[in-house]
């Protein structure tokens, strides 16, 4: 009996890691502030063709709408309920469009707001986004309805309530983050609001849940809210499925909560391996590639098991969370393009990929004066719809890097290597490598400032293969370069510093 109840436990966890891909599938791209109606149309005509495992969308539950400043993207990290009603679009948009996409095989994660409802200087009245009125300052929220009594002022214990400091965990769990008022999650009565908020979306086919400042949440209270989550829908999904959960949680090291302290929850964001990776590109504190032959748990991450990796997400690519000068974004396009496929070459993590749009960045020392700025919007504040060029490109100021060549056959590479592990690694000391997975698919990348000009074992079936970084297999011909493969797996690769992109990738699906 007491087997039986461990094993179930036991398995009930470890399923909360399984982001339940299918058709072998690999990666998340975060269609950062999209509209769900764009998001279907994606997942139809991109998404699920090109082989992307799900999509990570913004908040879905009902937020304040803020003037100061205007319409700020964070305006949606601050729920006034529960409704499921945005900017986005309607409820019936986002039924719709999570219906279209699982239809094509992709996924759909919604990241959700459970450790707080609005800023507690979010004043009172009905500017939310679908007119739900709320008072931040009584902290009423009578959509939920949550009232005064449902949140933690009484728990915290600094001057001002805020957090103050990040080595105390009793104020990271208590107390307000950024002034956002705090759910008082031991509360029975804030459990079930919760757990019928995260159903709710269970019930219309979402596939789990990106769960927004899990650091600031006791991870007793998650388990018990998790616990009582529906299987997913077994219109999509084999019956028996949990949920996947990924919990955000900030660890660069040196705090009280540690990102350990969730493994058993679900997977857990690495922010290590997002920061670490723009240092050793940007070959900043000395970091070379070369170093990197012992990425992952050997870099002090987590276990790969546990973790969910990028190279940049919607706060550090505009300088929040743990933004620092060292994280690479689209506006470093060709060493983000590298490091992209730097990631999704390599075996450790879930690995998600980011997809933004353009803002006026205005740097005053240091600091962007418009990190705060939103989608790209008309003047009455509604979301742009993201157009698509001719060249497959985006319009409207979206960014699309899931689009860029580069990245989405990096993502195809993924799914073909999928469960191979690290092979033929091969380094010059320097800012030249090359891995292999298995005999499915080779890597090599120059961030060297001289000529790469090497001959490798690839571990690949001899023959001609496309790179797919230069261009791609289209038919019988490579729109790229191409690459030789001896019998004996020996291949020769010339990469030139001043390649547009100085990198070149193979796969068993690229090959004539
Ligand atoms: C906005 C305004 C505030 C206002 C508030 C309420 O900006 O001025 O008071 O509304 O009216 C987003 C925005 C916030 C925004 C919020 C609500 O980023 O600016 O506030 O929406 O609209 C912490 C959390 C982490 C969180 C991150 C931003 O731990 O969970 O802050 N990320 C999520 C979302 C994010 C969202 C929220 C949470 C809120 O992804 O988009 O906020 O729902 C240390 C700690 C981290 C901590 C950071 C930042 O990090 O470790 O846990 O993240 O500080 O406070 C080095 C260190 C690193 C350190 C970092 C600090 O890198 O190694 O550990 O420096 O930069």
């Amino acid at each position: 009996m007491k087997l039986v109840i461990l094993l179930a436990v036991f398995g009930l966890s470890l399923a909360q890691h399984n982001p339940h891909f299918k058709h072998g599938r690999t990666s998340i791209v975060h269609l950062f502030e999209w509209r769900w109606a764009d998001i279907a149309a994606e997942c139809e005509r991109f998404l699920g063709p090109k082989g992307f495992g799900g999509v990570q969308i913004s908040p879905p539950s009902e937020n304040i709408v803020l003037d100061h400043p205007w319409r700020a993207w964070y305006q949606r990290y601050q729920p006034v309920s529960y409704k499921l009603c945005s900017r986005s679009g309607s409820e019936n948009d986002l039924k719709d469009m999570i219906s279209r996409c699982n239809k094509v095989g992709v996924n759909v994660y919604a990241d959700v707001i459970i450790n707080h409802m609005s800023g507690s200087g979010g004043g009172e009245g009905t500017h939310s986004a679908c007119g739900s009125w709320f008072s931040a300052t009584k902290e009423d929220f009578p959509s939920v309805p949550y009232s005064y009594l449902d949140f933690n002022d009484n728990k915290c214990h600094t001057s001002n309530g805020e957090i103050q400091n990040y080595n105390d965990k009793y104020q990271v769990r208590n107390c307000r983050l950024v002034g956002l008022l705090d759910l008082a999650l031991e509360k029975e009565y804030v459990r079930g609001k919760v757990v019928n908020y995260l159903n709710s979306l269970i019930a219309i086919g979402v596939a789990g849940f990106r769960v927004d400042t899990s650091k600031h949440m006791w991870p007793g209270d998650l388990q018990v809210i998790y616990g009582r989550l529906n299987n997913l829908n077994t219109n999509w999904f084999s019956g028996g499925s949990k949920p996947f959960i990924y919990s955000e949680v900030i660890d660069l090291g040196g705090e009280a909560v540690s990102s350990n302290e969730y493994f058993h929850l679900g997977r857990v964001t690495e922010f290590k391996y997002s920061a670490k990776l723009g240092y050793v590109f940007r070959k900043w504190d000395n970091e070379k590639l070369s170093y990197t032959k012992n990425w992952g748990e050997g870099w002090g991450f987590m276990p790969s098991g546990n973790a969910v990796v990028f190279v940049d997400n919607h706060d550090n690519q505009r300088g929040h969370g743990a933004g620092g000068t060292s994280i690479l974004t689209f506006w470093d396009s060709r060493l983000y393009k590298m490091a992209a496929g730097y990631m999704l070459a390599h075996p450790y993590g879930v690995t998600r990929v980011m997809s933004s749009y353009r803002w006026n960045r205005n740097f005053v020392n240091g600091k962007d004066q418009n990190d705060w700025m939103g989608p790209p919007s008309y003047g009455d504040g509604s979301t742009k719809p993201v157009t698509i060029n001719s060249d497959q490109t985006c319009g409207n100021d979206w960014v699309c890097e899931h689009r860029w060549r580069q990245i989405t056959n990096m993502v195809i590479f993924r799914n073909v290597v999928n469960g191979q592990p690290l092979s033929n690694w091969w380094d010059n000391g320097n800012n030249q490598v090359a891995f292999g997975r298995g005999n499915r698919g080779f890597i090599v990348f120059n961030n060297d400032n001289g000529e790469l000009n090497v001959t490798l074992n690839t571990g690949m079936p001899g023959g001609t293969y496309c790179d797919v970084i230069s261009g791609q297999k289209e038919g019988s011909r490579c729109t790229g370069k191409q690459i030789q493969v001896g019998g004996d797996g020996r291949a020769h690769f010339r990469i030139s510093n001043s390649d547009s992109d100085p990198f070149v990738a193979i796969h068993a699906d690229s090959k004539l």
